[in-house]
């Protein structure tokens, strides 16, 4: 019997070029190609980021060597090799094509896994619903990491970050306790919020855990990045946030997005492009904290999470 265990490592996924912009929102947009305005305006803001698409897709790849290299380093992964497979959920290769290519290799048992803390069953849950259905139908034997959003070594990397900043902020002159700590998530349409989705608490959880270790004085929680859709999303957005800050005189601000975990464009545009102008215009002081990207402790993280995954599955 093999003893390779499949990882299956899900995450949003970017386009490969500039001309895969198109295929790739109107895979977004559930097959319904954008106008001719809505790709300009999509074009603009990866054009506007440093190199484009590309540093995206090699960010990602790297997370996944490394998460491999650090699940095989594990004591108690003796005896057995994970093995690492992509499935992204808007671009190739998608979540469909990753447990093919499990199922090819002669992998029979696998975990799946994604590159977002927190679930909703707007994000998380259709990861899992679409590699569950693929596997299924594949005869692979899968199970879910859904949220790891309070393990420890999680905050520890997060709370890392904010205090690295916080420092930065002092070096500069400013009291640590007057800086606003905003911790930003993804918006999602607020209907998730009579379904009784998880996700809004479990931000608010690893927020309240974050800022008790690094210390933090004042902080409180935003969302960003709303889609472009005529429902109404969760508020307030960042945006209108610091409006606020600005009417209560605050002038340092340091941004923590924990509802995500690696520099890509709702990160490098929305926040260090389009925030930053705000704030800039406010004559306030915005930063934000370094992507978790491939931290070592956020690998442990994911590789803890799996690997405890795995062993309840034994
Ligand atoms: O860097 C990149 O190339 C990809 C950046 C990117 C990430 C990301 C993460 C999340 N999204 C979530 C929810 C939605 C919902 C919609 C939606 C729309 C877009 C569009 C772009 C886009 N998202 Fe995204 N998202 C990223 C990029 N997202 C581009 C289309 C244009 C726009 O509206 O701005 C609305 C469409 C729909 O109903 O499906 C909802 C959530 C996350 C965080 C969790 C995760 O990573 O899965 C939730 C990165």
């Amino acid at each position: 019997m093999s003893n390779k265990i499949g990882v299956l490592v899900m995450s949003y996924g970017t386009p490969e070029s500039m001309e895969g912009i198109e295929a790739y929102y109107t895979h977004i947009r559930r097959g319904n190609k954008p106008s001719d305005e809505q790709l300009k305006e999509l074009t603009d803001r990866y054009e506007a980021i440093v190199g484009g698409v590309f540093p995206l897709r090699e960010n990602t790849d790297r997370q996944v060597r490394t998460l491999q290299d650090t699940l095989n380093r594990d004591e108690r992964a003796q005896n057995v090799e994970f093995v690492c497979y992509q499935g992204l959920k808007h671009a190739a290769p998608f979540i469909e094509d990753g447990v093919e290519q499990m199922v090819k290799d002669g992998i029979k048992q696998a975990i799946g896994i994604v590159l977002a803390p927190h679930y909703s069953v707007m994000s998380v849950g259709t990861y899992v619903k679409r590699a569950q259905a693929k596997a299924e139908e594949a005869g692979l034997q899968i199970s879910f990491v859904e949220s790891y959003h309070m393990h420890p070594l999680l905050i520890e990397a997060l709370a890392k970050r904010v205090s690295a900043k916080l420092d930065l902020f002092e070096e500069a002159g400013a009291f640590r306790e007057s800086v606003r700590v905003l911790f930003s998530a993804h918006s999602l349409p607020e209907r998730i919020l009579s379904m009784g989705d998880p996700y809004q608490d479990q931000l608010l959880e690893t927020s309240k855990a974050v800022a008790e270790q690094a210390k933090v004085g004042q902080w409180q929680f935003t969302w960003q990045s709303a889609g472009r859709t005529h429902e109404p999303w969760l508020g307030p957005d960042i945006l209108e946030t610091l409006q606020d800050l600005k009417r209560e005189q605050v002038e340092d601000v340091l941004v923590a997005p924990i509802g995500f975990v690696s520099d890509h464009l709702e990160v490098l545009y929305d926040l260090d492009i389009e925030a930053k102008a705000i704030a800039k215009e406010m004559d306030m002081r915005l930063e934000r904290i370094d992507s978790l990207n491939s931290d070592p402790l956020y690998m442990e993280t994911l590789s803890d999470c799996v690997i405890t995954s795995w062993k309840q599955g034994i």
